[in-house]
């Protein structure tokens, strides 16, 4: 598993030499007009260090580049809040918008006036089913994700049993190609079946009781799959609870201190963590690419690698590096 890590981080940087000529010619333009750059990021939910992640390597890249940054979402993961805050943007008239849309359809009308208005728009994290309107996205191999915690829980429990999956809210890129991946894998074992997907709403709360209850109903439960930081520590806590540790496997996403302190604890199994920070800065060195007449330069569609977080690996530097932080670069943390 270690190793599988140390590639895929490997992998990363490949990807990111593949832009360096955009990067030589950004050196070279970057002086006087690079400062009237106002690049707007709108991130699913901005109490999520997944997220909070991702701002401090867009503000990192955007310090480096000379644009402003502005930061701007709601504090739950749902079109509802995200939407108000879109729209009063619009009105801001930002450069170029970077968001994480938080729903693959809902999200579009409020995103074509962007377009409308002339405002490039990279989709970063969560994407729109409807690409075509978006100047690029950038994304983390989701599907492979949840590819690899079936696998992991598949191996675990000898190839036999049922699995679950806690997600969050159907209709939403990045945990619906997770749940996809994984279903896909499971299917590829003739002795395992999904016996069940739940959705969450991001509430580790709710994800826990949706566990418990799934432990009960379902005696042959070998496996559970949290799509999110919020599944995965919801279920990652009530297996602990249920004193299930070891026969329920838990596989989980991203790496905040509750699902890593249950990684750490050999509760939860496999943690796919993603690289948030990585996402935010290709996301404003693509806009600047962008408004800076260097559009060819900007690929279409990027995915970055995941990092394997193992019981085993977790507390080895090679992994923790990619552990997300909790305070916004913005706020000065
Ligand atoms: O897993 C990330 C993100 O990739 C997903 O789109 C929504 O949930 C997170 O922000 C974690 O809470």
């Amino acid at each position: 598993m270690g190793s599988a890590a140390v590639m895929a981080a490997g992998t990363t940087a490949m990807s990111l030499a593949l832009v360096a000529p955009s990067s030589a010619a950004r050196v070279a333009a970057t002086p006087k007009a690079a400062k009237k750059f106002t690049i707007a990021l709108v991130p699913g939910l901005t109490v999520d260090p997944f997220y909070i992640t991702m701002e401090r390597g867009a503000a990192a890249e955007a310090a480096k580049l000379g644009v402003k940054l502005i930061w701007q979402g709601g504090t739950t993961f749902s079109p509802t809040t995200q939407i108000p805050v879109v729209e009063s943007l619009l009105a801001e008239h930002p450069s170029a918008l970077l968001i994480a849309p938080t729903d693959v359809v809902a999200l579009k009308a409020p995103i074509e006036k962007f377009v409308h208005a002339g405002i490039p728009v990279i989709s970063v994290d969560t994407t729109l089913t409807d690409t075509s309107i978006l100047d690029a996205r950038i994304t983390s191999d989701n599907f492979q994700g949840g590819e690899l915690a079936a696998e992991t829980i598949a191996k675990l429990a000898h190839y036999t049993g049922q699995v679950a999956v806690d997600n969050v809210n159907p209709g939403i890129s990045t945990t619906d190609a997770r749940q996809a991946g994984f279903i896909a894998q499971i299917k590829k074992y003739p002795h395992m079946s999904v016996a069940a997907v739940e959705y969450n709403t991001d509430s580790p709360t709710l994800a826990a009781s949706q566990t418990k209850d799934m432990v009960l109903k379902f005696p042959k439960l070998v496996g559970i799959f949290g799509t999110n930081l919020y599944g995965a520590q919801g279920a990652g806590e009530a297996i602990a609870a249920a004193g299930k540790k070891g026969k329920i496997f838990v596989a989980g996403y991203d790496a905040e201190p509750a699902t890593v302190k249950l990684l750490k604890k050999g509760v939860i199994n496999v943690l796919v963590i993603q690289q948030p920070a990585v996402e935010g800065a290709d996301a404003v060195k693509y806009a600047y690419d962008i408004l800076t007449g260097h559009k060819s330069a900007v690929p279409k569609a990027t995915l970055v690698p995941n990092i394997v977080g193992t019981t085993a690996n977790s507390s080895n530097p090679s992994i923790t590096k990619y552990y997300y932080q909790s305070s916004l670069a913005s706020l000065g943390g």
